[in-house]
Parts: structure tokens; C-alpha cells; sequence
């Protein structure tokens, strides 16, 4: 017990030394569990991936034919809202840069945000730029087995930072969306379930973007 609280302490130093932890941010070497509502049942039989709104033409993929995808793998630091980061995590899946530069989608030139929805109505909205990254990732697998139920299984999305220190601009997880089921682009932006709930539409872990007045206030206007 004391041990692992002192083994964490060591490990939290070397991050901040090395400038991968957000400012309110400590190391976690567990990986909590957060999401609203309960664990959707999946039966891959039925499950499907589509990806709608301004594209050239609207996919719609089986499970099958998902795993069929190019897949490539990342390794992240993930910075939760709630003040846990969790270092040097692999993830493996698809990437949505790859499925454009391949040919699968072709967004129109007016998709400038994308949707995640999810099992049971979650959503979640990001600039089609941040998703476009290779620090975001339609992810099938973790540390090299399927996604736990609890953790999105069979497929979410997942933003974090580059573990190699890789520059690009990084959100808290709640942008990446667990149980994925759709991928909506559109021309204007339209607030997820966290960010209409307060929660920063941005999400800078380095800006410390955790909430939103003007988000919360968008629900009375
Ligand atoms: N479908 C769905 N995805 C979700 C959420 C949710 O409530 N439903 N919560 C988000 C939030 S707030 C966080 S912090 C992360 C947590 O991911 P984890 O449970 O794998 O740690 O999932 C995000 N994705
Ligand atoms: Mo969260």
C-alpha cells in the first residue's frame, strides 16, 4: 500500500519533469470508470457505424466490415476532467485522418465539426481538426485486448496527448465518446451532453478548460 502510493509519487514527479502533466492534474495508475447512465448490452450481430451529415455520400458499416478498416495504434496520456491522468496508454483501431486520406469518406468542404454519438444518446462535439489528429482514435482495443465493457467496448473514441511528446492540441476524455455508434459532420458546431451540461466546449487540458458558464447559459437562451 505504501509502496504503491510512493511508486505513484515517483512516477508523478518524472511526468511533470518531462512537462506531460496538466496544470490540477494528478497520475492515476488505475483507470476509473465515469460515464452517465449504464453499460449498453452489444450484440455484434446488429451493431453499426455510421458516419452521416456532410459527406460526399453517408457509410454505414457492420461490424465486419469495420475491422476491415486500415489500423494503425497510439500511445496517450489521458487527462480525465475530474483531475486523474492516466500515462503511457496504447490503444489500438482506426483513424479517421486515414479513412479520408484512403479514399473511405470524403467529408464536403463545409465539415468543419464532428459529432460522436453514442449507445443511449451521449454526444460529444470536437472541431473536425482535433479529430482529424493522430492523437484521436476510433478505438477497438486497449493495452492490447478488446475495450472493456465499462471502458466502451466495442468501439470508442478517444482523444489524448501524444506519450512521445509529439505537439498537437489534446482534450479531457469525455471528448472521446465510449459505446461510438455514429459519426455526424456538420458545417456548425452543436454542444455534446457534457458540454451542454457546463463542461468547457474546448477542453484544453494545458488551458485547464474544465467548464463553461457560457455553455450552461446556452441552455436558457
Ligand atoms: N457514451 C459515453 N461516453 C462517455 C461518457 C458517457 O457518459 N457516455 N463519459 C465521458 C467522460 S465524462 C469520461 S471522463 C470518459 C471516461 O472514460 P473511461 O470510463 O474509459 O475512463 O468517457 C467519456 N465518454
Ligand atoms: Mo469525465
Amino acid at each position: 500500500m505504501f509502496k504503491n502510493v510512493n511508486r505513484r509519487r515517483e512516477e508523478e514527479k518524472i511526468v511533470r519533469s518531462e512537462n506531460r502533466l496538466p496544470p490540477g492534474q494528478s497520475l492515476t495508475n488505475k483507470f476509473p470508470v465515469l460515464h452517465y447512465g449504464t453499460v449498453p448490452r452489444v450484440n455484434l450481430d446488429s451493431w453499426d457505424l455510421n458516419l452521416f451529415g456532410a459527406l460526399e455520400e453517408n457509410v454505414t458499416w457492420s461490424w465486419k466490415e469495420f475491422n476491415q478498416l486500415p489500423r494503425c495504434s497510439v500511445t496517450l496520456d489521458l487527462h480525465c476532467v475530474t483531475r486523474w491522468s492516466k500515462f503511457d496508454t496504447v490503444w489500438e483501431g482506426v483513424s479517421l485522418a486515414t479513412l479520408i486520406s484512403e479514399g473511405f469518406i470524403k467529408p464536403k468542404a463545409e465539415a468543419k465539426y464532428v459529432i460522436q454519438h453514442c449507445e443511449h444518446g451521449y454526444t460529444t462535439n470536437t472541431p473536425i481538426e482535433l479529430v482529424l489528429q493522430g492523437n484521436f482514435i476510433l478505438a477497438t482495443h486497449y493495452d492490447g485486448k478488446p475495450i472493456t465493457s465499462d471502458h466502451g467496448y466495442p468501439l470508442r473514441g478517444l482523444i489524448g496527448a501524444f506519450s512521445d511528446g509529439a505537439e498537437a492540441k489534446s482534450a479531457y476524455l469525455w471528448k472521446g465518446g465510449k459505446w461510438l455508434r455514429a459519426l455526424e459532420f456538420r458545417a456548425d458546431d452543436q454542444l455534446g451532453f457534457w458540454e451542454k451540461a457546463g463542461y468547457h466546449n474546448e477542453a484544453d487540458p494545458w488551458k485547464e478548460q474544465r467548464f463553461s458558464v457560457d455553455n450552461w447559459m446556452s441552455r436558457f437562451r
